[in-house]
Parts: C-alpha cells; structure tokens; sequence
C-alpha cells in the first residue's frame, strides 16, 4: 500500500509505468519560452530532482518509463487554428522563440531537459494537444504492456498533468499523482489542481510524495 491522499492506494507494479508529461527545455530553462512570457520557471524546476528520484528508482525497478513533450509538426499542419490564436501572444507557436521555434518538433526548446533525458527503450509521446491521449498511440503502448495504474510526474499541473489524469481515468487507469514531481508557474493553480484530483473520494485519482513510492519501488 502507498500511503497518498484520499486512501492508500494498493499499488500494483506489475502493472504500472511512469508518465511523465512535458519537463521540456521551453516550460523549465531560465531562457526559454515560459520565462519569456514573465514566469518564474523555479517554480517549475523544483519538480526536477524528485522527478529524477523517481525515475532513477523506476528504472531500477524496470517499470515502463514513458515521457511526453507538447509539441508540433515543423509545418504547423497540426496545429489548431484555435490553439495558435489563443494568447494573442507576440511570440506564440510556431514563432521564434529564445529557444527555436516554440513548441516546434525538432527545436531545441521542445527537447526534454536533460537531468530527466529519455534513455533507449523509453518511448516519448509526441502530443499536439494538453491531454496526453489526444490524437497520440499512448493508450495502445499502455494496453499492449498491459499497464492498469500510472505514476505521474510534470508540468504543470493545472494544464497538461491534470488533462491526462482526467483522460486516463476516463478509459479506466488508477493515477496517482506525485505532488512533489508536478509544478506550475501559479502556486494556487497547483494547490487545486491538486485538490481536484483527490476531491470527492479521489474523483480523477491520487495525490501522494515521492518518497513513499521510490520505497514501494525499492521493495521486491
Ligand atoms: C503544459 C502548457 N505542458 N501549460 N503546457 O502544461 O501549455
């Protein structure tokens, strides 16, 4: 049993895998595209060494390790119109960015920061969307491996983390969501997206730390 929040959760490790969503270069580095737009990326990067704990101890265990990136097609064929407007941003998607074009597959700024790097045999989800599932393959490698529960690590909370967890619930995965390994430029944005995830009996999953999973992991 984990101990995590609304109930310990009986984790199951022949049957889970580690997600995490998006610890890309243009959310995370002082000089990319979210501390262009005036964010405080060290609220972002707090997630990082825990996040590293944990997929240190993930591997170790051999559980399947799947990381995202939020990113587009180099000619934008799938990007929503809708997507590319939104923010009325000077420099939005598909434009220049401090790190290549933002969110553009291919630039620097879309690659995975490298304390978390993906290594040989850990598939990377390119996702168009906020949801993880959203036009991608991650539900077909997940049924193929036979994953019932999802650990989840990322960035940020309210957005891309909090969109896949409601998605997986939705096709039936138990999500426990690790709230030192998640962050947000908005600490309250955090704070309840986190609570939304836990309400109502764990409406959508639950919230624990880390460190309670790296010893269930360290267990065999
Ligand atoms: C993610 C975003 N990854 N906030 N994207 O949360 O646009």
């Amino acid at each position: 049993m984990i101990d995590c929040e609304p109930y310990p959760l009986a984790f199951d490790r022949a049957h889970a895998a580690l997600l995490i969503i998006d610890m890309q270069r243009d959310f995370l580095e002082p000089g990319g595209f979210g501390a262009a737009l005036g964010n405080d990326v060290s609220l972002l990067r707090r997630a990082i060494e825990p996040t590293r704990r944990v997929l240190t101890a993930a591997r170790a265990a051999e559980l399947l390790v799947i990381h995202t990136r939020e990113g587009h097609r180099p000619d934008l064929s799938d990007l929503p119109p809708a997507k590319k407007a939104r923010g009325r941003l000077k420099a939005g998607i598909g434009d220049r960015g401090p790190m290549g074009r933002i969110l553009v597959r291919g630039e620097p700024g879309h690659d995975i920061i490298a304390e978390l790097a993906p290594v040989a045999g850990e598939p990377v989800i390119d996702k168009p969307g906020k949801g993880a599932f959203h036009a991608t393959d991650l539900d077909a490698i997940l049924r193929n491996r036979g994953i019932a529960q999802l650990i989840v690590c990322g960035v940020t909370t309210e957005v891309c983390v909090n969109t896949t967890v409601r998605e997986a619930n939705d096709r039936g995965y138990e999500c426990l969501v690790l709230e030192d390994c998640v962050g947000s430029y908005f600490p309250e944005f955090h704070e309840m997206g986190l609570r939304m995830i836990k309400a109502q009996g764990g409406i959508f999953g639950w919230v624990g730390r880390s460190q309670p999973l790296i010893a269930a992991l360290g267990e065999r």
